[in-house]
């Protein structure tokens, strides 16, 4: 078991370790999150039912996701002193997350006088049920004992820029407990409502403090354990699930008290036991990693949202409401390769919400400059599609002034992520379907708008972009970002392919969706662009990719001597006057990141000649960076500084090692996208899995204390194992597969037909870059 949880007996004494154990346990099923926070703990200890997909502004505030009032609120008092982490004398504690059921669980044991008293609770989110949460909640004491509970739901929410539900209404239906309430922005319904089975005590219905709840009292025995057993659930107008939005959630919470806690936790974890058998990644000799990756993984799975909902996955997840619980590159480009290998129907379930969203970007391409044509998707997308990003985005801790970030309106390769994202589907999938769905619209749209947005220099007969920020968020405004450039060209190949395998298959579709969209006489400029774009190439001689014009020229400091010119520890570090600003310090992956996202394209030479430069330069400074250096290191046999990146990024919730201000901004919560960046460190570093024209290809470089790994992989609809030792590899095509495919391993193809394994001895450190 110990490597399927996370355990903690810290005892939550401050403000920041209420924070970072809220986040590190949360829970998650896709329609909801709500923090690994504690029963008795209110909206002061940060609690948070987040939910996915529903926005609200309040006044010039930044629009935010809407947190839920918490209906696993409970509270205990032993002969009339209230029982508490953060109010009585603690014996012991212990809380846990089980990553089998993705289930919360506390067990605390309080010291009152002479009394020992024990709570236990475990609670999950339904993986069947959306809409549902579960929770089993028991007392026990040591001695014969007045208890009193405090159950229900609790409408004190905590916010960002809220208050978000306003006219709560809190109210008792027969046996139920009900908290409706309505957004601010678009009056938007909401309700939570309770049902509960509890076999023993007097109870009294009470509305205090904005708790809607059962008082429940009885005399307990000592040694005796006493149970209930809470469920309850959240709906909101835009589930569309019923006429009234009060009456489906009190459908779905009796329905699942009438089923009882049992049955809903089987079906649960049956549906979790499908989700592991096609996703964990077995890492056996090194516990440490094991567990890291598996976090990363469950927290994957957690997060994917609900089937059809059209939403996707913010770069906080589920954890709160920070970013402004907006999507941005992170999951195209770090989070979705996981689903995209192991379950490639959330993959597309996440290119389907850029569909959704198109709309919204034509709108920001129309807004954002003059002649802006096509698809600049938001920077920070919500549910529309429409930029949540502000223009200042980041405050000054030592003035309290707005900083002006073009991240916004600068930050084009965002278009492109998703382009290639689409791309990819059709590449790892051979489904062509997404591409009639709108795929092909949107990548179609986002080469327009690099048509629109790319500059004729005629002295050097090229096209250049110009005016825009890289993954290195420091430096803005700045011209032929590499990365940038890069995928802006492969865009508009990407697009004419996509035309081209339209034309062959789908003639009819192919010339209406280009009259629609009026853009056939746009496809040779296309063209034309792709051709003449500039994209900055390795010198000759250093083999060195210059981040963009003039990052030569920038003063060349250390990141000591830059961090020493902080004032404030929070200050951001670019944003016009920024420390990094004058410096060739960046932020975060950029001309590396580039190198792994094309990989292909750039021998070990260039690879290691970057890698080499930037890494001394790069502050990491976001968490998406790590796993890119980490990923192109083991590219030229740079193991253990792979394998240290590698579980700095695994580990980023883990050890609560991230920033929580970016100036005056708070940014803390979970980090999905380094999730995906661990999934790929070991999946396409470690293990070497690429595909490519051929089929899928292994080339495993075994970090030296791993003993084997195995990998279940989606692909082309079929399912493989792929278990490495240090001797051999075994690709085992599942029976129910319906082809024989060609497997490239170290070099050597193999063929695997449905139902076989195939094994191909290895010699150990053979292969370039062996670890
Ligand atoms: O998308 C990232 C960006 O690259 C760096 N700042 C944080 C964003 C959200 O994770």
């Amino acid at each position: 078991m110990k490597l399927w949880e996370i355990n903690s007996s810290e005892i939550e004494g401050d403000a920041q370790s209420v924070m970072r154990l809220g986040t590190q346990y949360q829970i998650s099923n896709g329609y909801m999150g709500y923090r690994g926070t504690l029963d008795e703990y209110r909206s002061e200890q940060q609690v948070g039912v987040t939910i996915a997909g529903l926005f609200d502004q309040v006044g010039d505030a930044w629009r935010e996701p809407v947190n839920a009032p918490n209906g696993g609120y409970t509270s205990v008092e032993i002969d009339g002193s209230p029982v508490g982490v953060l109010t009585s004398e603690v014996a012991s504690h212990r809380q846990r997350l089980d990553f089998h059921r993705a289930e919360f669980e506390r067990e605390t044991c309080f010291k009152l006088g002479t009394k020992r008293v024990t709570i236990r609770s475990k609670r999950f989110l339904s993986s069947v049920t959306p809409n549902l949460c579960v929770i089993r909640f028991s007392i026990s004491c040591d001695q014969d004992a007045k208890v009193v509970v405090r159950t229900g739901i609790d409408g004190k929410i905590w916010d960002l820029n809220g208050p978000h539900l306003v006219d709560q209404v809190f109210s008792k239906n027969d046996d139920a407990l009900l908290v409706n309430a309505w957004t601010q922005e678009t009056g938007q319904q909401l309700t939570v409502a309770e049902a509960l089975h509890c076999p023993f005590g007097k109870e009294v219905y009470e509305v205090e403090d904005q708790l809607n709840l059962r008082v429940i009292e009885w005399e307990t025995q000592a040694g005796e354990v006493y149970s209930f057993d809470k469920y309850f659930a959240v709906v909101c107008e835009k589930d569309k699930l019923g006429e009234s939005v009060p009456r489906t959630a009190l459908a779905i919470a009796r329905e699942a008290c009438r089923q009882g806690y049992d049955r809903c936790l089987r079906d649960h974890q049956q549906e979790w036991a499908e989700r592991w058998l096609r996703s964990d990644v077995v890492l056996e000799g090194d516990d440490d990693a094991q567990l890291a990756l598996r976090y990363s993984i469950l927290q994957l799975l957690m997060v994917a949202p609900v089937r059809g909902s059209g939403n996707s996955i913010p770069a906080r997840a589920l954890s709160g409401q920070v970013y402004k619980g907006a999507v941005f590159w992170d999951t195209e480009m770090f989070m979705y390769p996981f689903y995209l290998h192991t379950n490639p129907s959330v993959a597309r379930d996440l290119l389907r919400y850029r569909i959704r969203t198109l709309e919204g970007a034509r709108r920001k391409a129309r807004s954002e400059g003059p002649g802006f044509r096509g698809a600049f998707y938001a920077w920070e997308s919500q549910e529309t599609g429409d930029d949540a990003c502000s223009y200042f985005n980041v405050g000054d801790p030592v003035t309290g002034r707005e900083l002006r970030t073009h991240f916004r309106d600068k930050q084009i390769h965002i278009s492109g992520d998703v382009a290639i994202a689409f791309w990819r589907y059709f590449e790892h999938t051979g489904d062509d379907s997404l591409l009639l769905e709108g795929g092909a619209e949107v990548m179609l749209e986002c080469a327009r708008f690099y048509a629109s947005y790319a500059y004729f220099k005629k002295d050097k007969n090229r096209y250049e972009l110009l005016d825009v920020i890289g993954p290195d968020e420091y430096h803005e405004r700045v011209n032929n970002n590499a990365f940038t450039n890069q995928v802006a060209k492969e865009t508009f190949d990407i697009a004419l392919k996509a035309v081209e395998h339209l034309r062959a298959t789908y003639p009819e579709f192919l010339e209406e969706l280009l009259s629609r969209l009026d853009i056939e006489s746009e496809l040779v400029e296309f063209a034309e662009v792709a051709k003449l774009l500039y994209v900055p190439r390795p010198d000759e001689t250093t083999s060195l990719i210059e981040q963009f014009d003039g990052y030569w020229k920038l003063r060349d400091a250390t990141l000591e001597e830059v961090k020493g010119q902080l004032v404030h520890p929070n200050e951001y570090w670019g944003a016009g006057q920024g420390v990094a600003v004058p410096t060739q310090i960046i932020k975060q992956a950029d001309v590396v990141m580039m190198l792994t996202l094309f990989r292909d394209r750039y021998d070990a030479k260039v690879k290691e000649a970057n890698w080499k430069y930037y890494e001394q330069r790069t502050e990491h400074g976001s968490s998406l960076s790590a796993c890119a250096y980490a990923l192109v290191a083991l590219e030229f046999g740079e193991c253990d500084f792979a394998y240290r990146y590698f579980l700095k990024t695994a580990k980023v919730d883990l050890e609560g090692n991230y920033k929580l201000y970016a100036g005056t901004i708070f940014i803390g919560g979970s980090h999905p996208a380094a999730n995906g960046g661990a999934w790929m460190t070991a999946v396409f570093g470690f293990a070497g899995l690429q595909v490519t024209e051929r089929g899928l290809s292994i080339t495993p470089r075994l970090f030296k204390k791993w003993k084997r790994m195995q990998i279940p992989i989606s692909y082309r609809g079929e399912q493989f194992v792929i278990t490495i030792t240090r001797r051999e590899v075994i690709v085992s095509s599942s029976p129910k597969n319906r082809n024989t495919h060609r497997v490239l391993v170290a070099g050597r193809e193999v063929t695997c037909s449905p139902g076989s394994s195939v094994l191909t001895e290895i010699q150990e450190n053979a292969l370039e870059g062996a670890c």
